[in-house]
């Protein structure tokens, strides 16, 4: 105990901003902080070779390439080709292709692995002469309510380190230890259980020409690219079933049942996981001068692949944020950055939630009834055959849609305004 308590004085540290987690949200905030010339230091508690081998999200959306765009790092971190924006729903076999276009110029969306963004993310901050600590266990955080918050880690040598900062961004996702050193009741959470589980395969066998749900009598399920020959799969299953209950045959008949195509050509499966569809939010998302980044403010069900690119949002305004006061003492930024991101989260929440009842109530394999299965086969006719349905839902998937960005709150301001409604 002593001799880590010497060690401890022997080794504070002081930075701008602690970043905690090297995953989407950390590496991002990590390269646009660096890109802006403010000093951060990244604490990771896994290998560099495990995180870059997470694999989970495939598309980067067309909101997010432009905001790498914007920062001048496009080229370096989004790996993968352009998406074509075509996105096709089955149902009953029948197939209907709906654009996610909107139809502006400028970079659209990227199926891009999580993984090779990570990659791309990691590499271009460390080549650009970041800090980044990997294997770095038992962070805690202090003093988060006054000026100068401490966080403590102990290094892959086994050294016990600390680090004074002006802010500390937690991007350790849904099970870090950020949100854990919030005070009770200073955070409000807003849980959804769907009551929905989904079996994900990811297979080494030939990914579909667009990304695809599929709407079936035996349940939901779907098929996305995860590069040019692997696929990720998903299955609608009760949602306490077990994946040894799925066998290889059983996967590739259901898959083939569900996509109505007995041709899908099948591949060695390489992950085999069930989870339950479930929402969460936190509420705000800072506490003093801990700011909550990523899953470690909200998780979102994947479907309408937002989860990743609400992380990607968080820390473009994070960064702007701390940028500002840094630069030129404007704390404007950081005092809206939660309500600012939380306009952002509730409208991907409910686009998530729209699509996700949508497709499992239109099949049978929920027990939502016929009269919403109704609703919401109506909702789907209304997609394929509205251009301005379309239009909505082109807007939700590119993220282009303005809710939460200065714009839309110029224009709301002028309605209200005088001679506004
Ligand atoms: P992450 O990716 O969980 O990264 C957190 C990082 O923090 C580290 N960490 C710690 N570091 C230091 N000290 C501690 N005590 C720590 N505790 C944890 C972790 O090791 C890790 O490196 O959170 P981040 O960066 O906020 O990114 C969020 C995304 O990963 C997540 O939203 C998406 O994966 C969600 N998601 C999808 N999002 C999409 O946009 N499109 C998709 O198609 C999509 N598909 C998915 C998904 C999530 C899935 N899972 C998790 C159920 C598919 C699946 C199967």
């Amino acid at each position: 105990m002593a001799e880590d308590a010497r060690q401890l004085r022997d080794s504070v540290e002081s930075t701008t901003v602690v970043v905690i987690g090297a995953g989407p949200a950390g590496m991002t905030v990590a390269n646009l902080l660096r890109g802006s010339g403010v000093d951060c230091v990244v604490l990771e508690s896994r290998s560099r070779a495990y995180v870059s081998q997470r694999q989970r999200a495939g598309i980067v959306e067309t909101r997010a390439v432009r905001m790498f765009d914007d920062w001048g790092l496009a080229d370096r971190v989004l790996g993968g080709v352009p998406y074509d924006g075509i996105l096709e729903f089955r149902v009953d076999g029948d197939r209907h292709l709906v654009s996610d276009s909107d139809g502006s110029n400028g970079p659209a969306a990227r199926l891009c692995p999580q993984q090779i963004l990570v990659q791309k993310l990691t590499a271009a901050y460390l080549e650009d002469g970041g800090d980044l600590r990997f294997e770095a266990a038992d962070v805690s955080l202090h003093d988060l309510a006054g000026d100068r918050p401490t966080v403590r880690y102990r290094s892959v040598d086994g050294a016990l380190r600390a680090i004074t900062c002006d802010f500390v961004a937690g991007c350790d996702g849904d099970h870090g230890v950020s949100r854990t050193a919030v005070p009770d009741g200073a955070l409000t959470a807003y849980a959804l259980d769907h009551g929905i589980g989904w079996l994900t395969i990811l297979a080494d066998a030939p990914p579909p020409a667009h990304p695809l749900l599929a709407v079936s009598p035996q349940g939901f399920a779907a098929h996305f690219p995860r590069g040019p020959h692997a696929s990720r799969y998903y299955l609608q299953c009760p949602p306490d079933d077990h994946p040894d209950a799925w066998t290889d045959t059983r996967v590739w008949d259901a898959l083939r049942t569900r996509l109505g195509d007995q041709a899908l050509t099948s591949g060695p499966i390489t992950e085999r996981e069930i989870f339950r569809l479930r929402s969460l939010v936190h509420d705000p998302m800072q506490y003093g001068r801990l700011f909550l980044v990523g899953d470690a403010a909200h998780i979102v069900s994947p479907m309408g692949g937002k989860g990743m690119n609400l992380a990607l949002y968080d820390a473009d305004v994070f960064a702007r944020a701390v940028r500002d006061f840094v630069r030129g003492g404007d704390d404007t930024g950081l005092r809206t950055y939660s309500s600012r991101c939380l306009r952002r989260v509730w409208n991907d929440q409910e686009f998530s939630h729209w699509l996700t009842r949508t497709l499992h109530d239109a099949g049978d394999a929920t027990d939502a009834g016929p009269f919403h299965r109704h609703l919401a086969r109506a909702r789907l006719d209304r997609l394929f055959t509205s251009p301005g349905a379309a239009r909505a839902f082109a807007d939700l998937m590119t993220g282009l849609d303005p809710t939460g960005d200065p714009v839309t709150q110029d224009v709301l301001g002028n309605l209200s305004g005088p001679g506004g409604g």
